[in-house]
């Protein structure tokens, strides 16, 4: 590091005791060893069709898919696909993969067939679990991916596949389950989400079991939840359990805590009015993960009065911004006293660098939060790369055990966001409070965040630039009240040809998943502006159409 630009004493570290981090512990070890008494409570629960599982049952079926899939033949270090809305059968699939010694990586299952098999294949799957909804998917991306021996299918038994209920039946004496006590969990990728982080395509994000292990620890430190909140000589906590698996916030955040603390998630395929409401009022959730469009949703919906909030103790937000006139709002709504609290982090951060302690009692509303324990940060001038003060506004960079390995066949992704002295650099803009609390004031990164979930503006402009018509495009992201931010694109014309929105939107129609299609319009233009390198000046696209 420069000593000209670096300034120790300018670094926020965590005031908290710091966690150690966990080495030679995998995830399912973690949660079999820390099990106080709730074996035969609740785990997971469907909205929709009732099915239920104890803590004790993930557990059992967890063991018996590992077996399974060994006998199958999947050897360690092979990557598995999991293409999945939430069930409750999710973390027993999850952490099966796992005690085989697998690789999961999470997929959406909202994708086109187009987008699951880009993702199989840059993942190197050579299996794939998923639904009946999303089998025709799969089967396509299969037959793209020679890689892909096997589909594993939750539900009915099909043609060509093997039924899920009927591998968790299978013999589990005598079998090798994977041990952390044998594997570098400090280096072995198990957990393969894809993220474009600050440029670029969506990329594998490498996590390990002591990522993970370790940042449950950190984002569940009885600063941020209440001590023994969940354990068993007190009511069972209730999550809500609709953010989705496959994206690393409900992964860690509900999933995962969901079996360190012995709660019960109800789990939501789905959001839909309809069921939303009544999954709430049937559930009565103490715990209520939320993002931005389904804050707004209750706040602004007749469906939701101070009684729907009557068990909620905690709200917590986070993925991307969310209005502190929103949040006040909500609580207003609530009509009691219940706590609000946001998180900020990164799927390359495990997730979790920062979170609302307790203590701040919804004084801080608007702000992520002071970084988990054993965790630093500093904010960086974006020009100068110098170490700034409280209160000045820069690049959030993280350091700590949290941070992955890397992004997966990609070293020079890897280098532009861990440096050489291990910082990650978020591409986030924020400033410190004299409380150690972070306010994100900015992106400084291309990616947009629509409805919380990831838009890479290179993917659509990769697709875009293969339409016949199109000569240069651009992509940014653009304010939404709703939405939070909506995909626009600004193309330049072959020449002399004519072309219309309508076929463009059409033409992504089919390759992108809802979220990612142009809602924030599309705009025809002369030129891109662009940098002497070539780079897309998207600020300029940014500023000129908040000016129109
Ligand atoms: P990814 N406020 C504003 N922007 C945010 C916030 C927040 N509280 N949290 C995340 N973001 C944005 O990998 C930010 O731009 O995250 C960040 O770089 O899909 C990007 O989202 C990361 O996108 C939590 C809180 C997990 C957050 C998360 C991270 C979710 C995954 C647990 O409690």
């Amino acid at each position: 590091s420069n000593p000209e630009l670096e300034d120790e004493s300018l670094w926020v570290n965590s005031k908290i005791q710091d966690v150690k981090t966990i080495v030679g512990v995998t995830i399912p070890e973690m949660i079999r060893a820390n099990i106080r008494g709730w074996e035969n409570a609740v785990a997971f629960e469907c909205a929709e069709s009732g099915r239920k599982y104890t803590h004790r049952q993930v557990l059992e079926q967890s063991r018996g898919f590992a077996a399974a899939m060994i006998q199958s033949g999947y050897k360690r270090g092979d990557v598995i696909g999991v293409v999945l809305h939430n069930i409750p059968e999710y973390c027993a699939i999850l952490y099966g993969i796992w005690e085989a010694g697998l690789v999961a990586s999470p997929v959406n299952p909202a994708y086109t067939a187009a987008e699951i098999t880009r993702q199989l294949e840059s993942s190197g799957a050579q299996g794939v679990v998923t639904l009946p909804d999303y089998l025709e998917a799969c089967r396509a991306a299969k037959t793209a991916n020679p890689k892909i021996k096997s589909i594993v299918i939750v539900g009915e038994p099909h043609e060509g596949c093997h039924s899920y209920y009927e591998m968790v039946k299978a013999d589990t004496t005598g079998v090798d389950f994977a041990k952390g006590s044998q594997m570098d969990t400090l280096n072995d990728t198990i957990l393969l989400p894809y993220s474009s982080g600050t440029t670029g395509l969506p990329k594998g994000v490498m996590l390990t079991h002591s990522n993970l292990t370790t940042n449950l620890l950190q984002s569940t430190h009885p600063t941020y939840i209440k001590a023994n909140a969940f354990e068993g000589q007190n009511e069972q906590e209730r999550l809500l359990g609709l953010l989705p698996f496959f994206h690393s916030y409900g992964l860690a955040c509900i999933l995962n805590v969901n079996m360190l603390k012995g709660s019960h998630t109800l789990t939501l395929p789905r959001f839909e009015v309809n069921s939303f409401v009544r999954a709430i009022r049937q559930q009565r959730p103490t715990i209520m993960h939320m993002v931005t469009p389904l804050i707004n949703f209750m706040v602004n919906s007749a469906d939701f009065t101070s009684k729907e909030f009557e068990a909620t103790e905690t709200v917590i937000g986070g993925a991307a911004p969310i209005g502190p006139s929103l949040i006040n709002q909500l609580l207003e709504k609530a009509n009691k006293h219940m706590l609000f609290q946001e998180g900020y982090g990164m799927t390359e951060l495990s997730p979790v660098s920062h979170f609302s302690p307790l203590w701040t009692n919804n004084q801080k509303v608007g702000s992520c939060g002071c970084p988990v324990p054993s965790t630093s940060t500093k904010i960086v001038d974006v020009i100068s790369g110098k170490t700034l003060p409280r209160f000045e506004r820069g690049e959030i960079c993280v350091r700590g055990p949290q941070v992955m390995k890397g992004y997966f066949n990609n070293e020079e992704a890897t280098r532009n966001t861990i440096d050489v002295d291990g910082w990650c650099h978020t591409g986030d803009i924020g400033y410190y409070d004299n409380d150690d609390c972070l306010w994100i004031v900015d992106r400084l990164k291309e990616l947009i965040k629509v409805k919380g979930f990831q838009v890479a503006p290179s993917e659509l402009e990769d697709l875009l630039r293969g339409h016949e018509k199109v000569e240069d495009v651009a992509v940014i992201g653009v304010p939404d009240a709703e939405w939070g931010e909506l995909p626009r694109a600004y193309i330049v014309k072959k020449d002399g040809q004519n072309l219309v929105e309508d076929e463009l939107n059409h033409f992504l129609k089919d390759q992108v998943t809802s979220y990612k299609q142009l809602r924030g319009g599309i705009e025809f233009v002369k030129a891109i502006p662009k940098a002497p390198t070539g780079k897309i000046l998207r600020r300029e696209l940014l500023t000129a159409y908040k000016e129109m």
